[in-house]
């Protein structure tokens, strides 16, 4: 097991696009584990490969109150969206930055799980969110992206003054 290091916004690296994974073996299997204590020792409700520079489809999701419901998704697909909904967003790679994005409110995914089979996920509310910012991270995209150009100069503003300040 280990913690990996988040890349922060707006490191360039996060708008890489992730490949499909191509054979669900160990590797994948050790990274999703490494994944996972790197999410709950954040802590997070979710983590993307691309945020670890990991750029492939692979994403660990825990909105579960007692953290007893770990998810992990590999190749995810959405196969259907129903509704909207607007919640407060974070990002582990946004650190301190909370604003509101409009998501689908309910969403069928259908991945593969550690064991490389494919399996289908109902998901909706934080858990629907999740699973959409998370998929968003393996396109490159990262939420505050949704905001206007005016907010998102504010939020690269504000994290490179804080930079300053711990470094
Ligand atoms: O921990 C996280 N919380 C969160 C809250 C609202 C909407 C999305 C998220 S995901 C985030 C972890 C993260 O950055 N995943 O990429
Ligand atoms: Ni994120």
């Amino acid at each position: 097991m280990a913690l990996l290091p988040i890349l922060r916004y707006p490191d360039p690296r996060l708008h890489t696009k992730a490949k499909p994974v191509a054979v669900v073996d160990d590797r994948i299997r050790q990274l999703a584990a490494d994944m996972a204590e790197t999410m709950y020792e954040a802590p997070g409700i979710g983590l993307a490969a691309t945020q670890v520079n990991v750029h492939e489809q692979l994403i660990v999701i825990d909105a579960s109150e007692d953290k007893s419901k770990l998810l992990t998704l590999i190749n995810p697909e959405i196969l259907a969206r129903e509704g909207e909904c607007e919640g407060e967003e974070g990002c582990l790679s946004v650190p301190g930055i909370y604003e509101t994005v409009k998501r689908s409110r309910k969403v069928r995914v259908r991945a593969l799980g550690l064991d490389g089979r494919p399996f289908e996920l109902d998901a909706e509310d934080i858990l629907a969110v999740c699973v959409q910012h998370e998929m968003d991270h393996l396109q490159g995209k990262v939420f505050v992206e949704y905001l206007s150009m005016l907010k998102q100069n504010r939020i690269k503003a504000k994290l490179a003054k804080k930079a300053r300040i711990t470094a």
